[in-house]
């Protein structure tokens, strides 16, 4: 995990240009870190509306086939398998948007330890924040 940790430290670091794409707008460009790149409203921390715009807007990117839900293989690896399962409050296979923003909704949570409402940068390294991550990118 700690090899983890670094790649995707350094991806972020140094590739931020390659997240850019996703994102729409002025600073997209200068992003080098989750939070520069959806932070709309520049405080240097993310809000939960922000997560879930850039997650809901993920969402309908891994939709490929347009069917409204999120299967396992279009999921692909932003979800392990338990994950998936849990959030799959239904039981159909599939993650509808709904089901999505609420894992969503359920790390951001777990991220935010200071319970501010917010993700600064520190919180977003945390596992759950990590897990967050894969889920808006
Ligand atoms: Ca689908
Ligand atoms: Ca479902
Ligand atoms: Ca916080």
């Amino acid at each position: 995990m700690k090899t983890r940790t670094l790649l995707i430290s350094s991806l972020l670091a140094g590739l931020g240009l390659l997240a850019a794409p996703v994102v729409t707008g002025p600073k997209a460009l200068a992003a080098s870190s989750p939070i520069e790149t959806l932070d709309r409203d520049s405080d240097r921390t993310l809000d939960l509306e922000e997560v879930k715009n850039a997650a809901s807007a993920e969402y309908d990117q891994l939709d490929k086939d347009h069917d409204g839900t999120l299967d396992r293989k279009e999921a692909g690896s932003r979800i392990d398998r338990k994950e998936f399962s849990a959030a799959d409050a239904d039981h159909d296979g599939a993650l509808s948007k709904d089901e999505y923003l609420a894992l969503v909704e359920k790390l951001f949570k777990k991220a935010d330890t200071n319970n501010d409402g917010t993700l600064d940068t520190k919180e977003m390294r945390s596992k759950a924040g990590r897990a967050l991550e894969r889920l808006l990118r």
